[in-house]
């Protein structure tokens, strides 16, 4: 009889599909292992979520859970204690990038039996042989557990090429009901995993060492193909750390996708120094393949702030990747970060600058703007310690930080509204819904404040909080 294994998504405002499941279960022999996936985010309620996972336990070999850094990780411990409860003797596996980086504290503060670091199918699957054979652990690389009383790291797993994983079955997720939530019937999708870069703001060259591996052309294509012809899908999201790492593959992707005669519109990561250096011919090949947006991690409008984060990027190139996906009619969302301890005011004003002048070349173009959070496993964070700034230390005090909403106490609250103010007003003035045409006025009135930079007396922002909170969750400002 085929034994369960019972993946939990802990709660989050979110619908991105739950592809790291998809990862693990695709090593696993479907003839011995039921894999079923309890994702928080699509259940009515986090008790309902857990009322799952509570009707899944018999015959379980484990529940795995995943967790990033953050509000999610109440949750992973809530269901871990829940499991603990009715089936005492049954392991919980923790794994992602909380317990990648943090594996020890899981076990100790968070009751795991197990975590698993990195990349986590091999690890996985050598742990549940572990686990039905009664064997050792001390083998398995990439896995921290208690033994005798104490909590041990057994060495790095090495990095494996992706393309010897097999593909997703993305059967195993309700996908009507991702449709559903999503508003739309878009999947996402995972081509690549490990980034070469060294920003030093981002847990990716702590987890997995600068690597990267990425979907041959023609795997990856059979693979969207597959699930996009299966499931009648009509948008793809590549969640890649960094889609464009191999300009040659996405390239091949791109023409594999236009000769096929393929419909569906796709979104991908990228960087600025990825997307300006592309040539016209080569942006026409992406446009006609229905790259409908890409996303890339601008982080600053300030060179000095770039050098200091280590982005490895120059300021030109992003107004440049502006351009260049605007002259191609392809759509982009512009990640920054600001609020750095000891950035100026002047650098954040810079950053905010090239909003301005990336909404000039296209006002269809997206931002966003983070307050820089000291993400654990990055070299900023090492870099803030020593310069004494507190950080959360506990697994209960990094549960509390929502990263969403975060900015460092070191970042002043006048700083931090006259940033809120800009993206309100900017985001309101650019914004285009035909639907809401009384809000014409509204929109004139930002767009004079965000031309002059006035954010004074911030009435309109205040009475549209008040009064339509619906209406600024849909603009998602
Ligand atoms: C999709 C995505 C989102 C989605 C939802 C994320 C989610 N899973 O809940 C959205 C858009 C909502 C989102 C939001 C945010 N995200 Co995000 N997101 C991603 C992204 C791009 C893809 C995740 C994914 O599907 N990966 C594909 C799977 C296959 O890879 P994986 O998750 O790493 O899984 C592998 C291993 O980690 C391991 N594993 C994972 N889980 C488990 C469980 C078990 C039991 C085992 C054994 C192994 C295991 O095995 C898998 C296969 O190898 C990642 C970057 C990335 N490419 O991974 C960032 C990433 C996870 N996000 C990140 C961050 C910082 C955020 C935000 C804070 C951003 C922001 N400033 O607002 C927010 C807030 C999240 C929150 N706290 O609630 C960081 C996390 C850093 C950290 N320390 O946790 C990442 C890594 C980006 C980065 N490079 O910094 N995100
Ligand atoms: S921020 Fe992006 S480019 Fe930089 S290391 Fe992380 S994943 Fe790579």
């Amino acid at each position: 009889m085929r034994k369960k294994i019972v993946f939990y998504n802990p709660a989050a405002p979110y619908y991105t599909l739950p592809l790291q499941f998809l990862a693990l279960a695709s090593v696993l022999d479907p003839d011995r292992y039921d894999v079923r996936i309890v994702d928080a985010r699509i259940e009515t309620s986090v008790e309902a979520a857990h009322e799952k996972v509570k009707e899944l336990l018999e015959n379980a070999v484990c529940v795995g859970v995943s967790i990033i850094t953050g509000t999610p990780i109440k949750d992973a411990i809530e269901v871990t204690r829940l499991v603990k409860s009715y089936s005492p003797s049954l392991p919980v596996v923790w794994g992602g990038w909380h317990p990648s980086i943090y594996p020890d504290q899981c076990i100790t503060e968070g009751m795991a039996d197990y975590c698993v670091s990195g990349q986590g199918e091999i690890t996985f699957l050598e742990l549940l042989d572990a686990i039905e054979n009664n064997a050792g652990f001390d083998q398995i690389l990439g896995l921290t557990y208690m033994k005798k009383n104490e909590c041990v790291t057994n060495g790095e797993r090495k990095f494996v090429d992706i393309n010897q994983f097999p593909s997703y079955d993305f059967g195993l997720l309700p996908l009507e009901t991702y449709f559903r939530l999503k508003g739309s019937r878009q999947i996402d999708f995972y081509s690549s995993q490990g980034c070469p870069y060294r920003c030093a703001f981002c847990a990716d060259p702590n987890v997995y060492n600068r690597r990267w591996s990425g979907l041959k052309g023609a795997r990856m294509l059979n693979d969207v193909i597959d699930v996009v012809r299966k499931y009648d899908v009509e948008d793809v999201v590549f969640q890649d750390e960094n889609f464009f790492a191999n300009r040659e593959r996405v390239m091949q992707f791109s023409r594999s996708v236009r000769e096929q005669g393929m419909r569906f519109s796709w979104t991908a990561t990228s960087r600025a120094d990825q997307i300006a250096p592309l040539p016209d011919d080569l942006l026409a090949e992406l446009a006609q393949a229905n790259l409908r947006k890409v996303m890339i991690g601008a982080e600053s409008g300030s060179q000095e702030m770039l050098d200091f984060m280590k982005k490895d990027t120059l300021t030109e190139e992003t107004i440049i990747s502006a351009q260049n996906l605007a002259r191609h009619n392809i759509g982009a969302s512009f990640n920054f970060i600001v609020g750095f301890p000891e950035e100026t005011f002047e650098n954040t004003l810079k950053t905010l600058q090239t909003i301005k002048e990336i909404k000039k070349i296209r006002g269809s173009f997206d931002f966003n703007i983070f307050f820089f959070t000291p993400y654990p496993g990055t070299e900023l964070f090492e870099y803030i310690v020593r310069k004494g700034y507190k950080v959360p230390v506990t697994l209960m005090e990094w549960s509390d930080i929502d990263f969403v909403l975060y900015a460092g106490y070191w970042v002043s609250a006048a700083e931090k509204e006259y940033v809120d103010r800009f993206k309100f007003y900017t985001k309101l003035a650019t914004e285009h819904n035909p639907r809401r045409f009384w809000a014409k006025p509204l929109k004139l009135l930002a767009k004079a404040r965000t031309e002059n930079d006035f954010f004074h007396i911030p009435i309109e922002k205040e009475l549209i909080n008040l009064i339509r909170y619906k209406l600024l969750h849909e603009v998602n400002w």
